[in-house]
């Protein structure tokens, strides 16, 4: 008999980890892992993954683009979220089914995201220790989707500087980010470049739903 991390009632099984966090382990079989990358071509081939700078000016390693409402940019003049991408002008595609299938399955929220981030980490991207703030309304969870190489992610507390620890995500992973983990600082280290053979090149996905309005 294979269960997979459903139980009698097809529900995931999950784990409380990391200071509140849930993590669904290898939610998305690999066929749904597939299928999602392919979803995620297109939302690619309407929005363009671009590679953001800071308000500093700096580029950030990791590339991004996103689906819904609303994406989330970077560039000189700060970070916010947007109604259009920032090359081609164009509102962003929509959510793909399947994603919003999933958000309802872990959320049980009526309420759709907002936003769905797309970010890719090649070889060598990371992602500094950071909160998710941008948001008007905290009681929303924040859900995250793992696809392809493997990662280091890392998780501290709501105040900046405190203890932090750190776990492996791999591909077909969801974490929901709820209650007090919604504010707590994260990051990802590093990821393990070739670890897995879901993107043809490599590298890691990662997407973040939101609600942000
Ligand atoms: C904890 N992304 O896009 S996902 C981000 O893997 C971001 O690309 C990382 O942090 C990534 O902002 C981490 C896990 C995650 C997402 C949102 C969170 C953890 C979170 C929001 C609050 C607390
Ligand atoms: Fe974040």
């Amino acid at each position: 008999m294979s269960e997979g991390n459903g139980n009698a009632a097809g529900r995931a099984v999950p784990r409380v980890a990391l200071g509140g966090a849930v993590l669904y382990p290898g939610l998305l079989d690999p066929a749904a892992q597939a299928a999602l990358v392919e979803d995620l071509r297109a939302v690619a081939a309407a929005a363009p993954f671009v590679r953001p700078v800071t308000p500093r000016g700096q580029p950030m390693s990791v590339r991004m683009t996103a689906a819904g409402r609303l994406g989330w940019v970077s560039d000189r003049k700060g970070y916010r979220y947007a109604p259009r991408h920032p090359g081609t002008g164009a509102p962003w595609p929509p959510i793909p089914a399947a994603v919003l299938a999933l958000w309802r399955q872990v959320t049980g929220l009526r309420r759709e995201p907002d936003c769905c981030l797309v970010n890719y980490y090649g070889e060598g991207a990371r992602m500094g220790l950071h909160q998710d703030r941008d948001e008007a309304d905290f009681s929303f969870p924040v859900v995250s989707i793992s696809l392809g190489d493997s990662a280091r992610f890392r998780i501290g507390g709501v105040e900046r500087g405190g203890p932090t620890e750190s776990a492996m995500l791999h591909s077909g992973d969801v974490l929901v980010m709820g209650g007090a983990a919604r504010l707590a600082h994260h990051g990802i280290d590093r990821i393990a470049f070739g670890s897995s053979t879901l993107l043809p090149q490599g590298g890691r996905i990662n997407l973040t739903l939101r609600v942000v309005a």
